[in-house]
């Protein structure tokens, strides 16, 4: 084959004539080969094709009209036009008219007009749809443009201000130079809008015309209740008669908590245009909360988009059709001596542009006393120090965004309300309830705080601040078991030198140094100044040992025990990313305590964020949900308090498949990133006291490991010589009881509670305290763990940049009460216990 080569125009009979006999064999193979790679990238481009079938064109909206358009660039704007000298037909609103066809081709006209007067918009047009016409008479359009990819620079320049300004220039021009047009077009709007949510007005996939009446009828998402199909796109437009407005509630919603992924937007409005929003909504609502929103006109356009990942049962919606009265009737003389007002269809969402005002008058040597009891009034975008868009206001100031509570008082007998609701975005409002009060006798028989609202006389100079702005405190002659603190304030003197600055001006906190030969202990005590570093414990809590320079190996209570059996004297020497130990013990196994969420820094309330307390579990107890919280201490082992397993009369509770965990979890109503498991083995500590609740420990093993992930995390142990010092500023949080008695939570809550220190610990307990147990808490009552949150961590942020936990919600004499602090299972006490049981 080397030197023969075939070079005349004849078949390859021919040459195969010249061939030897072995060359021919291996020509027939190469043949055969050609054939092979020719079948074989003939199916390669098959596939290829079906591919690129399957995930751009396919995948793109369904709609053939608008996925042949729909690039990466697409914009896409949305409004309405009123028109003049037109005469509104019913007709218009059927799609498949000749009446709506022809209005349609003319207005589609004139904005494609409009647009060609500007050389940017001409350049990028592609199309304009007129949508739906509605009485007014209003017609919905959508006009798309499409920017090449190399051109997205000049993107900024391609704006809805623009957009706008060009079609009302079209306007101008045609009312100073008439028209050849015989429409008239007063009005326009045009937003950028999610190309998502337009549509052929004649497609009928998950398109939706119709028509509201008195009497409720149902909308359901598609593949309700089963799950909606990944890439919906469904289009509800309903109508009423003229002098209906449209109220639409949601008995059951639960679609995809991200709502950049999957949402509801709902528009005061046929066109999806954003400056007549009304809504959007994503995520689950429980039927203590259902979503309820009304339209300010006839009309309302309600679209639901959805991503191709998670599926979620969807929704399903009534829609009525209310009298319009009942929307645009508000405020009015309230001149009874006291009495509630709302928002407009309060707790629903109040409609668009609304605006009412109510004068509250009250006889004429009174006051008024104004309580907003829940107001919600949040938009997007809009700065709650200005509430430019929906507000209330009263005395001159203007309210807007979320407030748990707003107590005002008049400084005449006549006060007025406004109410301002603007076309876009509403919300739940608010109520009020306002009453008349003398000023000369604000609080007949009461206390009367500055801030205008009544207490209890006996509440006056106690020691707690029960008005909430300290004045019941101020001024006071404190009683003999009383400390007299600098700033005027009474407290008990129980809490005098206990590292927490009850004063507020640190007084109570300042004299507590000890005699120049004493030594003061972490709980306040002082003890003369040789127990320091004599190698014996006599401070409770260890800190007369905690910090001696010992030579090496020299090991007190209070030195952290390496694997080596080396002992290094520095307190809370584990996991603060410094190597003490020189077999490095003292930081192995740290990948704990820390939470990958950034979170926000400004956070209101006490409803955990998602993330916040990445280790927090929910033990959920057969069919009654949530009963006790948990911590993660490792990916199979989670830490709770043995009360939740032992309990008298009730064998079942320690019966591990009776439990299930739920970690990750901030809402009980959803599972968006939960993990789920199943628990294995329930070790309740061998020493756990029902009468005492002394050693409240217990160890769950799960049936199959946890995956850590952003919002899933183990928190860090701490050595058994870490020491938590009183007034140390640490975190329980859990779904339990939000009251003494009251209903469990649905939200993470989150509280901070100090150590208390332990001789003042075991006085408020009544001697109830072992060394098991520490308190943590504020005696002034307020704030603590309560039922339901047993179980539950107590963690405290160390400097090392990393959150240890010391408790165990255990036990406490009701919740929240003066003087009865949260008891909790010490962990540094149990931890060896923890580690032998499970080995980690
Ligand atoms: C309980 O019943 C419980 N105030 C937990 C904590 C506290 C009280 C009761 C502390 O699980």
């Amino acid at each position: 084959m080397n030197s023969t080569r075939y070079e005349g125009h004849n078949g390859h009979h021919e040459r195969i004539d010249f061939l030897t006999n072995k060359e021919k064999v291996s020509s027939k193979r190469k043949f055969g080969i050609l054939i092979g790679v020719l079948v074989a990238f003939l199916i390669l481009a098959a596939v290829a094709a079906f591919l690129v079938w399957l995930f751009v064109y396919k995948d793109a909206d369904s709609e053939a009209s608008l996925s042949k358009h729909l690039g990466p660039s697409a914009q896409v704007f949305s409004g309405h036009m009123k028109l003049v000298d037109v005469p509104y037909n019913q007709k218009l609103e059927n799609t498949n008219s000749k009446e709506f066809e022809d209005l349609a081709v003319k207005l589609e006209a004139v904005l494609k007009e409009n647009y060609k007067k500007d050389p940017l918009l001409e350049k990028y047009y592609t199309k304009s749809v007129v949508s739906a016409f509605s009485e007014g008479v209003k017609a919905y359009y959508w006009s798309q443009f499409d920017i090449p990819v190399e051109d997205l620079e000049v993107v900024p320049e391609f704006s809805e201000e623009r957009v706008l300004e060009t079609l009302e220039n079209g306007l101008k021009e045609q009312r100073s130079m008439g028209s050849d047009s015989d429409i008239k077009i007063t009005e326009v709007t045009a937003s950028f809008t999610d190309p998502r949510m337009v549509r052929n007005p004649r497609a009928n996939e998950c398109f939706y015309h119709l028509e509201a009446e008195e009497k409720a009828k149902q909308i359901l998402s598609p593949g309700y209740p089963k799950g909606y199909p990944p890439k919906s796109r469904c289009q509800w437009q309903i109508r009423a008669s003229e002098d209906k407005a449209i109220l639409v509630s949601f008995p059951f919603f639960h679609i995809e908590d991200d709502c950049s992924d999957d949402f509801v937007s709902i528009f005061d409005s046929l066109s999806p245009d954003d400056s007549q929003a009304i809504t959007e909504k994503c995520g689950q609502r429980p039927p203590s909360n259902p979503l309820e929103v009304t339209s300010s006109g006839n009309i309302m356009l309600i679209n639901f988009i959805t991503d191709s990942n998670v599926q979620r049962p969807g929704f399903e919606a009534m829609y009525e059709a209310i009298p319009m009265s009942k929307v645009k009737t508000c405020g009015g003389v309230l001149s009874a001596n006291k009495g509630v007002f709302t928002s407009p269809l309060h707790p629903s969402f109040y409609p668009p542009a609304v605006d009412c005002k109510w004068t509250i008058k009250v006889p004429a040597e009174n006051m008024v006393r104004l309580k907003f009891t829940m107001f919600r009034m949040k938009e997007p975008g809009v700065d709650i120090r200005v509430c430019h868009k929906d507000y209330v206001e009263v005395m001159g100031t203007k309210y807007c965004g979320e407030m748990s509570s707003l107590d005002l008082t008049s400084s005449t007998n006549v006060l007025d309300v406004s109410f301002h609701s603007d076309e876009s975005y509403t919300d739940k409002g608010f109520s009020a309830t306002y009453s008349a009060y003398d000023p000369a006798n604000p609080c007949p028989n009461k206390f009367a705080c500055a801030s205008g609202i009544c207490i209890g006389k006996e509440l006056q100079c106690d020691g707690w601040n029960d008005c909430g702005d300290m004045s019941d405190e101020m001024k006071c002659k404190c009683e003999k078991d009383q400390y007299s603190c600098e700033n005027g304030l009474c407290k008990p003197r129980l809490w005098v030198c206990d590292r927490v600055n009850d004063c507020g001006d640190g007084s109570d906190e300042k004299s507590c140094s000890c005699g120049v030969n004493e030594w003061r202990c972490g709980d306040g005590l002082c003890m003369p100044q040789d127990v320091v570093c004599d190698k014996k414990v006599d401070c409770e809590d260890g800190s007369d040992e905690a910090s001696c320079k010992t030579s090496p190996g020299i090991c007190s209570d209070f030195s952290f025990k390496c694997q080596n059996t080396e002992c290094v004297n520095k307190v809370n020497a584990e996991c603060d990313r410094v190597n003490d130990c020189s077999d490095n013990s003292d930081e192995a196994k740290c990948d704990c305590g820390t939470r990958p969420y950034k979170l926000n820094r400004i956070v209101g309330g006490q409803n955990a964020e998602t993330g916040e307390w990445p280790w927090q579990v929910s033990l959920h107890f057969l069919t009654y949900g949530h009963v006790c919280g948990a911590s993660i201490i490792s990916e199979k082992w989670l830490l709770s308090a043995s009360h939740c397993f032992v309990v008298n009369n009730s064998p079942q509770n320690h019966v591990p498949s009776n439990w299930q965990s739920y970690s990750g979890m901030q809402n009980q109503y959803s599972q968006d990133g939960v993990q789920r498991k199943a628990v294995k083995r329930i070790i309740s500590h061998p020493d756990y006291n029902q009468m005492t609740f002394d050693y409240d420990i217990a160890l769950l093993e799960l049936s199959e490991p946890l995956k850590f992930t952003n919002t899933i995390q183990p928190i860090c142990l701490p050595a058994s010589s870490h020491v938590f010092p009183a007034g140390m500023a640490c975190w329980v949080t859990g779904w339990g009881a939000q009251r003494e008695g009251g209903a469990k939570a649905q939200l993470l809550q989150k509280a901070m509670v100090k150590i208390i220190n332990d001789t003042v610990c075991n006085m408020v307990t009544e001697g109830q305290l072992t060394s098991r147990m520490l308190c943590s808490g504020f005696l002034a009552g307020g704030v603590d763990a309560c039922q339901g949150d047993s179980g539950g961590p107590m963690v405290c942020f160390e400097e090392s940049g990393k959150w240890f936990q010391a408790g165990i919600v255990s036990w406490g004499e009701g919740c929240a009460r003066r003087n009865k602090p949260g008891v909790y299972s010490r962990v540094t006490k149990l931890v060896d216990w923890i580690k032998t049981e499970t080995g980690i």
